[in-house]
């Protein structure tokens, strides 16, 4: 009976069989293709037309675009709202509807130029294994590290796993930019992922990781190490989601004497940057190595990044002279300027768009935007960027 139905029972019934393969192979076929070209479109829609990326690609615009560092947040209501349905931060970043809400709202709200996904710079630690928890008046609290070798064999299948919900993010957020919005990733650098690791927190003196990094070098390197390759798998999974540039945060970078911020600093970052730009080789990279000082030109140069985030102690006479001409710079409003707002900001933002205004450049804050800034400074401050072409 069986044998009976098969296609090759007869002429008729084989055609049919024949045309229907056929027909599934030719779906097939175009759903291949069609999922090719939205992939493609996905990562390369129109760069030309988004003002970030033409920054990023060596082009001044007047006037500039811009975002803000911690752009969502707890200084929006709406923020506080969905905080306040979710018991603790971390679940926040892993829930994808809820980390897409909070990635827009502030796109909503000013139409920034670019929207950051809404995660953490501890979601490594934590997917490396390390506990880590997010404290109300605490800040983050991680786990005690007896040793480092449990994170020596870290499976990057577990790792990405752990990490799956943040790429779905990724994913939904692109879906719901439109052309002139560029999508930030982001991870934070080895050394300042490293100094929580190692303080299980905050920390304002830094005595714990340097008293680590002294007394046990190797084990330090080792730990820098295994955040090097992770730091470069997850940014690279950022990527392939639909991250279209890359901020590396490494707030604590100015703790650090010359040495160690070569050894610490500039060496991790470069080797994450290579390794992104084998796989990736037109992405943009912008590097936050905060509070470099003189050291930010050494940093430009050889750690590769596209463009340079510059905090609000860097003078911006000295950034026009020194550092616009090496690469595309960002920043670096004082963000307690933008608490008080009124003419102290008016001043402060004529005197960064005028002076660094002519070559690329990306608006931006010195540091992330501060928990008690009125929702209608960031309204005023973007309404005088936008105005600020027909000033001059
Ligand atoms: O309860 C809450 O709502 C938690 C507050 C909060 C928020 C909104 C934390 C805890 N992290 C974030 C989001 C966040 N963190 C983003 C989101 C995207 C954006 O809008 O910009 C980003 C990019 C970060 C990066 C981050 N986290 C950095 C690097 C940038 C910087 O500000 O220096 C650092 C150092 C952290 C660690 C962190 N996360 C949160 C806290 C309270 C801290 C400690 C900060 C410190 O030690 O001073």
């Amino acid at each position: 009976m069986e044998k009976s139905k098969s296609p090759v029972s007869t002429g008729i019934h084989y055609y049919n069989y024949f045309s229907f393969n056929l027909f599934i192979v030719y779906i097939a076929q175009y759903k291949t293709i069609f999922m090719t070209l939205k992939q493609k479109t996905k990562h390369t829609s129109s760069p030309s037309k988004k003002p970030i990326l033409q920054v990023l690609n060596g082009k001044s615009l007047n006037p500039p675009p811009f975002w803000l560092m911690r752009q969502a947040g707890r200084y929006l209501p709406e923020y506080r709202k969905v905080r306040s349905q979710v018991e603790n931060f971390l679940n926040l970043c892993l829930t994808p509807k809820h980390a897409v809400e909070v990635t827009l709202q502030p796109i909503r709200r000013y139409n920034m130029d670019a929207a950051i996904l809404f995660s953490d710079i501890l979601m490594v630690p934590y997917a490396l294994g390390q506990n880590v928890d997010f404290r109300k008046s605490e800040g983050p609290v991680l786990e005690k590290l007896s040793n480092i070798s449990k994170f020596c064999d870290f499976n990057i299948e577990t790792f990405h796993h752990s990490l799956g919900p943040v790429y779905e993010t990724i994913n939904l957020v692109k879906e719901e930019l439109d052309n002139n919005t560029t999508l930030i990733g982001f991870c934070g650098a080895p050394w300042t992922v490293a100094t929580y690791m190692i303080e299980g927190g905050s920390t304002r003196d830094f005595t714990r990781v340097m008293s680590f990094a002294r007394s046990q070098p190797e084990a330090f390197h080792g730990l820098l190490s295994i955040l090097i390759e992770a730091s470069f798998h997850y940014l690279n999974k950022q990527i392939t989601s639909g991250a279209e540039v890359i901020q590396i945060f490494d707030s604590w970078a100015g703790v650090l004497n010359e040495k160690e911020f070569r050894q610490w600093v500039i060496k991790p970052t470069k080797e994450i940057i290579q390794r992104l730009h084998v796989q990736h080789p037109h992405i943009p990279v912008i590097g936050f190595p905060r509070q470099a000082g003189p050291l930010y030109t050494d940093y430009i140069k050889e750690t590769g990044v596209t463009a340079i985030s510059l905090d609000q102690t860097a003078s911006v006479a000295w950034v026009a002279k020194n550092i616009q001409p090496l690469c595309a710079v960002q920043g670096n409003l004082d963000p307690r300027v933008l608490v008080a707002g009124g003419e102290a900001m008016q001043e402060s933002l004529q005197e960064i768009l005028s002076t660094l205004g002519e070559a690329p450049f990306i608006f931006n804050l010195g540091h992330g935007i501060l928990p008690t800034t009125p929702p209608e400074h960031v309204a005023e401050l973007t309404a005088c960027i936008r105005s600020w072409s027909q000033k001059t």
